[in-house]
């Protein structure tokens, strides 16, 4: 962009100018997802703006969601997400989800270690007085994009070390004959507030869906309390219906 695409007057404000100029950039595809936008002063010497204009029209493209700040290198175009389709009724693992649909995985790890627990994790995973649980928080990522934050609680007892889990946690737990092999899941809406958000690349306040997966094993033991947060605009749920009898 070069001073003659601004005009102080007709146009609207500056900001609002240079935020229609990224967006149709975006759209067109002259500016692609992953792009980096050059540092706000470059951009103000580029354009003949304010720091503080060009830092408003920035941010006004970051609360849209079309452009990522990360913190410390700087201004992306966001990454285009497409919508996957979630069968309801699989237990299935983050994964063998992706692998079945040949992407990457990608996980980050928040937080992982062994804790006293909470109330509603004692209720949830039916502790007994002195019992401590393995809490694993991580932020999964499928080909650069990342879908969802995750916070698993497990039995201590059935995960003493949790720092084994590198990838993926029910590979960990077959291999230690616990895999669950029911799950009671409930589902429901949620707006992203903004850690939240920043973990997840999207503006604050977006639609997400908070997700609830109880597991156990055959012998009804719980082996699994795990909140997530999927993002919105990433997932479709889907689950076949039967006649009701
Ligand atoms: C899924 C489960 C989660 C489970 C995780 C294990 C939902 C909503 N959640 O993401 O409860 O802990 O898979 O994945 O489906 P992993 O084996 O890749 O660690």
């Amino acid at each position: 962009f070069t001073p003659a695409d601004f005009e102080e007057s007709g146009a609207g404000p500056l900001y609002v100018q240079l935020h229609r100029l990224i967006a149709e950039a975006i759209a067109s595809g002259r500016l692609k997802p992953g792009d980096s936008l050059p540092p706000e002063r470059d951009m103000a010497a580029m354009t003949g703006l304010s720091r503080v204009t060009v830092r408003k029209g920035v941010e006004a493209l970051v609360a849209s969601g079309q452009l990522v700040q990360k913190r410390g290198s700087g201004t992306f175009v966001a990454p285009r997400v497409e919508r996957l389709e979630q069968a309801l009724s699989l237990l299935t693992s983050f994964t063998e989800d992706m692998a079945r649909r040949g992407r990457r995985v990608e996980s980050r790890w928040i937080a992982r270690g062994l804790h006293a627990p909470a109330p509603e994790e004692v209720m949830a995973l039916g502790l007994g007085a002195g019992d401590r649980v393995a809490r694993l928080e991580r932020v999964r990522s499928s080909d650069g994009v990342p879908l969802a934050i995750e916070r698993a609680s497990l039995p201590a007892a059935l995960l003493p070390d949790p720092e084994a889990v590198e990838a993926s946690l029910y590979a960990v737990l077959e291999a230690r004959g616990s895999r669950p092999v029911r799950a009671v899941q409930r589902i429901s809406a949620a707006n992203l507030g903004p850690r939240d958000a920043e973990l997840l690349g999207v503006p604050t306040g977006v639609a997400g869906l908070r997700i609830e997966r109880v597991s156990y094993l055959p012998s009804g033991q719980v082996v699994e309390f795990t909140r997530s947060l999927y993002r919105g605009d990433a997932y479709d749920f889907a689950v076949e219906l039967k006649l009701a009898p």
